[in-house]
């Protein structure tokens, strides 16, 4: 026997009434917890010298103090902040590349993160020329002149899991910038802040790693369980002087 199509409109009705009288079912908890936290600086943080930018007309309109070591409030920039690699899965690199700007002659941002086999864009927004060298080690991945108004530069050779590219410019030796490749998305970068956030961590104990460039690696255990946000605290110094 055929069902009328009234009936079959009728009984959709009827069914989707019930599930609007229906209480809300409560949300299911998230699958994933996240890591937040900031990186400090104890002590009195270095002096940052004024860079002398007067070999380029363009870079000296503008004064800028060395980045080596930035600190605000007590709170340390250009930390790279990672669950150790190899121990949250492998995981595919985004379409959408890292990007860096040069503008006013730096860098910006100064430490990106990147998954294996993401694509990293290097912009020019100055009205001046630049040359990008990326360098593994002592290995020199590329070296190419970047003109005023030029194409974005777009890499794809950055290295494996656990390598860190340098980009220093030739033209204006005060400039320097990292990649650090993971082999997962949880990783950050803290800003003037020195705040961090990883989300979408599954749950699990990891090693947490926190980088900077010139004052290195620290490392500290943390536990995220599903749907809570787990805290971390970092703290460099300056390192002790050299005898
Ligand atoms: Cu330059």
């Amino acid at each position: 026997m055929r069902t009328s199509p009234l009936l079959v409109v009728a009984l959709l009705a009827s069914s989707s009434a019930t599930v609007a009288a229906q209480p809300r079912a409560k949300a299911p908890a998230p699958a994933a917890g996240s890591i937040t936290g900031t990186v400090s600086f104890k002590g009195t943080p270095p002096a940052r010298t004024a860079l002398d930018r007067k070999s380029d007309p363009v870079c000296a309109r503008t004064q800028r103090l060395a980045e080596d070591v930035v600190v605000e409030g007590g709170k340390l920039r250009d930390v790279h902040v990672r669950i150790k690699i190899g121990t949250a899965g492998k995981h595919p690199a985004p379409e959408t590349p890292a990007v860096i700007t040069q503008t006013e002659c730096m860098y910006t941002p100064r430490v990106v993160g990147v998954i294996a086999g993401q694509k990293l864009e290097v912009r020019n927004g100055d009205p001046t020329f630049h040359n990008v060298r990326g360098t593994l080690g002592k290995q020199i991945l590329w070296n190419l002149a970047h003109l005023a108004g030029g194409e974005p530069l777009v890499r794809s050779d950055l290295g494996k899991a656990g390598e860190v590219v340098s980009l220093h410019c030739d033209v204006h030796p005060w400039m320097a910038a990292w990649a650090v490749v993971s082999d997962h998305p949880y990783f950050a970068v803290t800003g003037a802040d020195g705040s961090f956030t990883l989300d979408g961590v599954p749950p699990g104990a990891y090693t947490l790693e926190a980088w900077h460039p010139t004052l290195g690696l620290q490392t500290t255990k943390v536990k995220v369980k599903k749907g809570k946000a787990a805290k971390a605290v970092f703290s460099f110094a300056a390192p002790a002087p050299k005898p």
